[in-house]
């Protein structure tokens, strides 16, 4: 059968089970990557494993996270994260390196090769044709080990492109009307794979800007092919050595297809405070705007930032607004100085910001109250900006740019001709800030600061469990919601005692008090409960504080496997009815517990408060509820092994 690209590398790489969409497969994993936020704790999971090196054929580390080191914990954890890498057989990227999405694009990403990283925009080297997934901390500890990753086999869904893009529309535009097709569940169980003419048409980086923002959809990952362009941008890194042509077999059969003319598009904008709240520009246009910002995962690469120089050559930015631009690596950022775009950018009186995450995760640069930002941002959840009235608009560099000069939202195409760039055959690569592992990691020694606290445990899941409701809340609920970072809470990502003090902070202030006042608890939750990061915080730090079980409607894919691999239970209604009923403080009780998800029987669920039961089922393999009846990934990893 004529297969799809992404069937073709998931075959390749099968361990476990078929490619039957949503029965579940194991994958073998060629490269992982980590951010410090989640990195820590990944590789505190990793010693926990025991092992000496890593058995990937390529694991990275990155600091671009928490760079603001206004107290001991973040060089803490930079410490801590340098000299682990070093012992075990990992490369380093320095804080200042870049934000490891950009960065593995450049340096590492292999056509057709796997990649597992613990930060939920991963598929961003999907880009150059690998099939690269966002995970928690603890699968990525484990694919480090050697170990299979596990995911629920998806369907392909085929975004086939026609046509070309018009000047002043840009790839973001292209991912922004994905997203008002699809929504930010309309992804979820599923690959998008982009395919037809209009493929060809497009730079990596700008597929990259595509596969990156395909997060918000919910996919568990998209993917381009690669051709021509993609030997072009391996020749500018200098690494055409690792180039692969690799593509769908032809009349290959998708489950769904989306299509798009490019030459259609105009301008889009997502409006606050959802990625798929996409609107044409013109929509908008004239909105007073007092923040820019140009930047993060998704904009960052030197032909985005080339055109952000180029219209801002004699410009000024408008007086009522700020604007920050952050280079997505240490080589884009070399690239723009040499070229002159840097120095547009600063006599038009932009700030310029390190090579890191930044304000994209609320590290510095918090919108002023109920103030417009307009960002060429990934995510625009309430609060995630440090501001939490503040009105945060997603589009391209081109939008930004146009709003930063006029001081208001602007559709692009009002700026006039669009301005030459120039292109480089070859990029400034300079991989100093790339460190190698150590060749003696016996002599090795991995530093522990105090801001490094040891893993939080877990037992077996009880025979029955009694939890309070502490929150019954709506649809799409974020992994932002349930653990927010910022500037404030971001560097207590290794220490779970401190960070679960903010479990729910923004929603209820009252929740990690209450919580820990009830001993076990669970929170209600409708459709697409968890969508956004890959933060297992957001899993682990409600299980230390007594979280049992979440009760939704449907969970986002992520979270939900971060649930089970910390032992709380991603339960779902029988009958969605059920829900409409459920109050904040009622007891729920279930029995037979550790039984029942031997067995696959649904759960019954006494509401002792109200008096009646309800059915709750789970959608989880036989491995899952056995990591459950453990406790957790670490316990069963841990049994397993001792058992073999
Ligand atoms: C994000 O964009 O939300 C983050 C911060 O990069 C997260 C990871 C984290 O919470 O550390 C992600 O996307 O997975
Ligand atoms: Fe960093 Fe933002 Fe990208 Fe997350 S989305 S990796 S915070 S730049």
């Amino acid at each position: 059968m004529a297969q799809t690209l992404a069937y073709k590398i998931l075959q390749k790489h099968l361990v476990d089970g078929e490619l039957v969409p949503g029965k579940e497969i194991g994958i073998r994993i060629d490269q992982t990557l980590t951010q410090d936020a989640t990195g820590t704790m990944a590789y505190l999971q990793f010693e926990a494993l025991g092992l000496k090196k890593v058995k990937t054929k390529r694991s990275v580390s990155y600091v671009d996270h928490n760079t603001l080191q206004s107290g001991f914990e973040n060089a803490d954890d930079h410490q801590y994260l340098q000299s682990v890498a070093s012992k075990y057989g990992i490369y380093f990227s320095r804080p200042g390196n870049g934000i490891c999405h950009q960065v593995h694009l450049e340096r590492f990403s292999v056509p057709g090769w796997t990649l597992l990283g613990s930060d939920s925009h991963t598929p961003t080297s999907g880009g150059l044709g690998m099939i690269a997934i966002g995970a928690g901390g603890l699968d990525v500890a484990v694919a480090m080990g050697g170990g299979p990753f596990y995911l629920p086999c998806p369907r392909v869904v085929g975004v086939k492109l026609t046509g070309k893009l018009r000047p002043w529309v840009a790839a973001k535009d292209i991912i922004l009307k994905v997203l008002q097709v699809l929504t930010v569940k309309g992804g979820v169980g599923n690959i998008i794979e982009y395919f037809g003419p209009g493929v060809a048409t497009l730079s990596v980086p700008e597929r990259a800007t595509i596969t990156n923002m395909g997060a918000e959809l919910g996919a568990t990952t998209s993917i381009f092919p690669t051709d021509k362009m993609a030997m072009k941008y391996l020749e500018a890194q200098g690494r055409e050595k690792v180039f692969k042509e690799i593509a769908p077999d032809e009349g290959a059969e998708y489950d769904k297809v989306v299509e798009i003319d490019l030459s259609k598009l105009e301008p889009l904008i997502a409006k606050p405070h959802s990625p798929d709240n996409v609107v044409p520009v013109r929509e908008v246009a004239g909105t007073p705007v007092c923040q820019v910002c140009i930047g993060s995962c998704t904009n960052s690469s030197l032909s985005d930032l080339n055109l952000v120089g180029a219209v801002l050559e004699g410009e000024v930015i408008a007086p009522n607004l700020s604007m920050t631009i952050s280079p997505g690596s240490k080589q884009v950022f070399n690239m723009i100085s040499k070229d002159g775009s840097l120095t547009n950018m600063i006599a038009s009186g932009a700030r310029i910001l390190e090579s890191a995450c930044g304000p994209c995760i609320g590290m510095g640069q918090s919108p002023s109250s109920t103030g417009v930002s307009v960002r060429s941002f990934n995510r625009n959840f309430v609060g995630r900006s440090g501001t939490k009235d503040a009105q945060v608009y997603l589009a391209s560099p081109e939008t930004c740019v146009a709003s930063a000069i006029k001081g208001k939202i602007t559709d692009p195409r009002k700026l006039g001709e669009f301005p030459k760039l120039k292109t480089r055959k070859k990029y400034i690569t300079d991989d100093s800030g790339i460190l190698k592992p150590s060749r003696k990691p016996d002599q090795v020694e991995v530093i522990r600061g105090p801001n490094i606290a040891s893993l939080p445990t877990s037992g077996p899941m009880p025979d029955s469990i009694t939890s309070k409701v502490l929150l019954v809340l709506g649809d799409n609920i974020t992994t932002d919601h349930i653990m927010p970072a910022g500037a404030k809470i971001l560097p207590l990502r290794s220490n779970i005692p401190k960070i679960s003090e903010f479990v729910y902070y923004y929603v209820d202030e009252t929740f990690a008090t209450r919580a820990k006042e009830a001993g076990a608890s669970a929170v209600i939750g409708g459709d697409n409960y968890g969508q956004g990061s890959s933060r297992e915080h957001a899993a682990l730090a409600p299980m230390y504080l007594g979280l049992r079980f979440v009760l939704a409607k449907s969970f986002a894919r992520i979270h939900k496997t971060n649930l089970v691999n910390f032992g709380i239970i991603p339960l779902e209604f029988a009958d969605s009815a059920d829900y409409d009923r459920i109050k904040q403080d009622d007891m729920l009780r279930i029995d037979n517990v550790p039984k029942m998800l031997k067995e696959g029987a649904d759960l019954t669920v006494k509401n002792q408060t109200q008096g009646y039961e309800f059915k709750a089922k789970y959608d989880l393999s036989v491995r899952q509820t056995e990591i459950l009846r453990a406790g957790g990934l670490l316990n069963y990893t841990k049994k397993r092994s001792k058992d073999e």
